[in-house]
């Protein structure tokens, strides 16, 4: 059956990002709302990104997914609620070279077959579902024409993965809580783009490519039942640190910026700790690597580097220029040589040269 034939596809890519206000514990789990505002910063598309391509055909059977080319399940109630919201939004397609037309309603009967890579091991503990779920629902959104804005995607995507809706953007992004409590208005706005602050390398020492022990899902969970301190952070720190670290932001001003990022990773791994069961996140390593950057920011008498930590024991740290940047890798190979038991791998990102 010729009309049978043809397959419509889309290729997109999208970077991760990394939190320097941290997004931990949720108001709802279903549709993914967060306790607090978060932001983030998004990596250059070179170094950590999931390319994805989505595609449509009479052929296909049923909705399928490959995951760096192994077929995994989509049964999960987070790919079905992203495919269900970007269905909803579908529009005519009419693709005049291949003489295909898609109509609004077509789309309920046509299934979609998804192949996504990420250029990083999945299991090097790096964030990969912020730019896998970005990615599928931007993909997806292109696929079937679906007439949103970014923001309205990032709060489709949201319901991937949280921090999914902060990869929509490049540069400088914000994760608005919102109040809603069908979370429309939980969704991601830029608050600078890529240009604005591009001195700015960052560089992750893979501390350990083991997986992490708790997910964050779970962990997140248990944060929310058991800890009085992520209470006080999520009412009473986090909206305080948001605004400073939006000035901070605007007006490249690197002290600060630093001094917010490195104290809310702190918090938030105090606030791991302050769960019941504690999580621990950090290693010995991890503690050597803030030791270093404390002690050199403290020589210099104003910060050189920022650091961050997220759900693992990798570092991400953010030089304030390449000269800095370079200095610290000097640093890193001088503590953590290479084949010593810290068993250090150091990435470069934003910033190939150095390399
Ligand atoms: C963040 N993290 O803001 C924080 C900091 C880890 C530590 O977002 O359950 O994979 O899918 O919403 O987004 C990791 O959590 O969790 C995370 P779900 P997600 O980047």
């Amino acid at each position: 059956d010729e009309s049978q034939k043809w397959v419509l596809m889309v290729t997109a890519q999208t970077p991760t990002n990394i939190a320097v206000i941290k997004y931990w514990g949720k108001r709802d789990e279903k549709l993914i709302l967060p306790v607090n505002d978060s932001i983030s910063v998004t990596l250059d598309p070179e170094h950590l990104c999931t390319t994805t391509t989505v595609s449509v055909s009479p052929a296909f059977t049923q909705d399928r997914m490959w995951l760096n080319g192994e077929e995994i399940s989509l049964s999960g109630g987070r790919f079905q609620s992203c495919l269900r919201e970007i269905r909803s939004r579908a529009c005519d397609v009419h693709d005049k070279e291949k003489g295909i037309k898609i109509t609004k309603k077509d789309w309920d009967k046509l299934h979609v077959h998804i192949a996504s890579y990420n250029n990083f091991p999945t299991a090097a503990g790096l964030a990969s579902s912020a730019a896998g779920f970005a990615c599928l629902v931007f993909a997806l959104g292109k696929l079937m024409n679906v007439n949103e804005d970014q923001s309205q995607l990032s709060a489709i995507a949201r319901q991937g993965s949280g921090s999914a809706c902060r990869s929509l953007y490049g540069g400088f992004v914000k994760w608005i809580m919102g109040k809603d409590e069908k979370g429309t208005d939980s969704l991601a706005v830029q608050l600078a783009d890529e240009k604005h602050w591009d001195e700015l390398v960052i560089i992750i020492a893979v501390v350990s490519s083991r997986q992490k022990e708790t997910s964050s899902t779970t962990g997140m969970r248990d944060t929310v039942e058991t800890s009085l301190l992520l209470q006080h952070r999520a009412k009473e720190v986090v909206p305080k640190r948001i605004l400073k670290m939006e000035e901070a932001i605007r007006n490249r001003d690197f002290a600060s910026f630093a001094q917010l990022t490195c104290t809310d990773s702190n918090q938030f791994h105090a606030v791991c700790l302050d769960t019941c069961p504690p999580i621990f996140y950090m290693n010995d390593t991890s503690h050597r690597i803030i030791s270093l950057v404390e002690k050199w920011n403290r020589s210099e008498g104003t910060p050189q580097v920022a650091y961050t930590f997220d759900a693992g024991p990798n570092a991400v740290m953010i030089a304030r220029d390449r000269k800095t940047a370079t200095l610290l890798l000097q640093k890193l190979l001088y503590t953590f040589p290479p084949n010593s038991d810290a068993d250090l791998n150091s990435f470069v990102l934003g910033d190939k040269s150095i390399l």
